[in-house]
């Protein structure tokens, strides 16, 4: 992956949308989304032979746009279906266990300065750093870090691509793009969109209003 993927970075799974999950995730790559991960969770979430039937279905479209396709937590899924890429957490698989198992890149979620450096020694690809502020699109998160967090790890370990989580809309995406992260994460910011190119352009930071 290169940092630039980061710039925009998709995350859906059937719960978070408000129309067809397809149709939304084919919108957000018609509107400019340069990566996009598959995490189906939740209490009504897709099991089974219809999981990974939807995850095949979102890796064609998204190769079909040329966006890297990453999966979800599930180390498995992403080495079977030959992903791009693997997002974990810190309670998900572990990177290095993750490592020989699977190709791709790798992406861990961290909340210190200590998790940024294992995930960097682990030799992760990139790292995502939230929430920064509250969200409701994911029901155990933790406290929101604001953006003085991904400032500060960005300039510890500049040489490591960070992505920022958690709360992102267009209205409050300024202030984090100025923190240096190479890109913003985003669920409802684009599931909830009215006018996905816009807000593309806007979570790039093209169109900001003051
Ligand atoms: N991970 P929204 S916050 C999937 O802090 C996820 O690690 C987070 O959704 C973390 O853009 C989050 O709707 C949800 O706030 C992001």
């Amino acid at each position: 992956m290169k940092r630039d993927d980061l710039a925009v970075y998709f995350i859906m799974g059937t719960e978070n949308c408000v129309k067809a999950p397809l149709e939304t995730l084919r919108e957000a790559l018609e509107a400019g989304i340069t990566m996009f991960q598959f995490r189906e969770k939740g209490p009504r979430a897709l099991t089974g032979q219809a999981y990974e039937q939807f995850a095949r279905d979102c890796q064609q479209l998204c190769a079909t746009y040329g966006v890297p396709f990453v999966v979800n937590d599930d180390v498995a899924l992403a080495t079977r279906l030959r992903a791009d890429g693997l997002h974990i957490g810190q309670d998900d698989a572990r990177l290095q266990q993750a490592k020989e198992q699977f190709n791709g890149f790798i992406g861990v979620s961290v909340h210190t300065a200590d998790e940024m450096e294992a995930a960097i020694v682990g030799g992760c690809d990139y790292v995502g750093i939230g929430p920064i502020y509250t969200t409701a699109s994911k029901a155990d998160a933790e406290a929101p870090c604001s953006t003085a967090f991904p400032a500060a790890m960005h300039k510890q370990f500049p040489q490591c691509p960070i992505v920022a989580i958690g709360g992102i809309q267009t209205h409050n995406v300024e202030p984090v793009l100025s923190t240096g992260v190479d890109g913003v994460s985003v669920i409802s910011a684009l599931c909830h969109s009215l006018d996905m190119k816009h807000t593309v352009k806007q979570l790039k930071g093209e169109t900001i209003y003051h």
